[in-house]
């Protein structure tokens, strides 16, 4: 049986009034979309400003932080797929990709969603107790988001638009299970000896393959960067696989949640954090949870060749 022990809880910084949020009238994919909401950075008040700042020149021991109170706009029923047509304004799309943009290029996957800039998390009927992120009665594991992509983002931005008591955001981050992990575990989390399966919402049906031999933990040994997938991700050999096991069941034993509420934006930073979500009950009558999520790269350039304007390509599967 694992003990929990403490894990942080990411810092929340209230956010003021921002008045200054005027969306283009102009689909979200436009680039002038995206570049007005590069320049309302600067308008961004200026604590919150000042925190991005901070979180992109060293993340936190959580991994992350909460905006509280971020502009989401008028919202009309929670949309039935993600892709459904919706009666919203654009406030809460500007608010995302305003934060995405100060922190690095916000990038779409081809695969999820069409590609969307900002994708609408919404609970279905159909993939309800599957690991995607519109399930809703189990459990969504710990991961990296899309730990077996190349061009995985360094940030995962999620805005809450219509909040349920009963989903709980799961956080943990690397540096607070680290002290937990014994030496030589370290060793072997250290060495390309893990393989990651492809993400069911990118395949449409192909056959899931394996990807090439990676680590768990990177750079810095006392301050690593981290990519685990609790459901996808195996050991090559069985030393590796106890170590992934141990791993799991650490980051089981030290861990923290939150309930995000309308106006939270939960920033992580995919290179420390891990995240997931607790079962919960949808009622599907039109207010259910609501959450919007945009993805950032720091650079552009590293997924030149796979990717469309903002939308990367990369083909997964056979
Ligand atoms: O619904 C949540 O709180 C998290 C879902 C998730 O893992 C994701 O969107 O990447
Ligand atoms: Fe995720």
């Amino acid at each position: 049986m694992t003990t929990l022990t403490e894990h942080v809880l990411p810092m929340v910084i209230e956010v003021p009034a921002w008045a200054a949020v005027e969306a283009p009238d102009l689909p979200i994919g436009d680039e002038r979309f995206v570049r007005a909401a590069g320049h309302a950075a600067r308008t961004l008040p200026a604590q919150v400003h000042d925190a991005l700042i901070d979180f992109a020149d060293a993340p936190p021991q959580a991994g992350a932080i909460v905006l509280r109170g971020m502009p989401v706009g008028t919202l009309g029923r929670t949309p039935d797929s993600p892709t459904s047509p919706t009666t919203k304004d654009r406030v809460s799309e500007f608010t995302l990709l305003t934060v995405a943009r100060r922190l690095g290029q916000p990038v779409g996957y081809l695969p999820e969603h069409g590609g969307d800039l900002v994708q609408n998390l919404v609970p279905t009927r159909s993939s309800a107790d599957r690991q995607v992120s519109t399930s809703s009665k189990v459990e969504l594991m710990f991961h990296t988001e899309a730990a077996f992509h190349p061009h995985r983002p360094k940030y995962l931005m999620l805005l809450c638009l219509r909040g349920d008591s009963n989903a709980v955001t799961t956080l943990s981050s690397i540096f607070e299970v680290l002290p937990h992990l014994p030496r030589e575990l370290v060793d072997t989390l250290f060495q390309p000896r893990f393989r990651t399966a492809v993400d069911e919402s990118y395949l449409h049906g192909r056959s899931n393959v394996l990807g090439a031999p990676a680590p768990v933990l990177s750079g810095e040994r006392d301050r690593p960067s981290m990519v685990f997938d609790a459901d996808l991700m195996v050991g090559m050999d069985e030393e590796a696989d106890d170590a992934l096991r141990a791993l799991g069941a650490a980051v089981a034993g030290c861990h923290t949640g939150l309930s995000l509420q309308a106006g939270d934006l939960l920033v992580v930073d995919n290179s420390v954090a891990i995240h997931g979500r607790s079962p919960y009950q949808p009622r599907f009558d039109g207010f259910d949870r609501w959450i919007q999520r945009s993805m950032a790269v720091t650079d552009l350039a590293a997924s030149a060749g796979e990717r469309n304007g903002r939308v990367i390509v990369t083909h997964f599967g056979v």
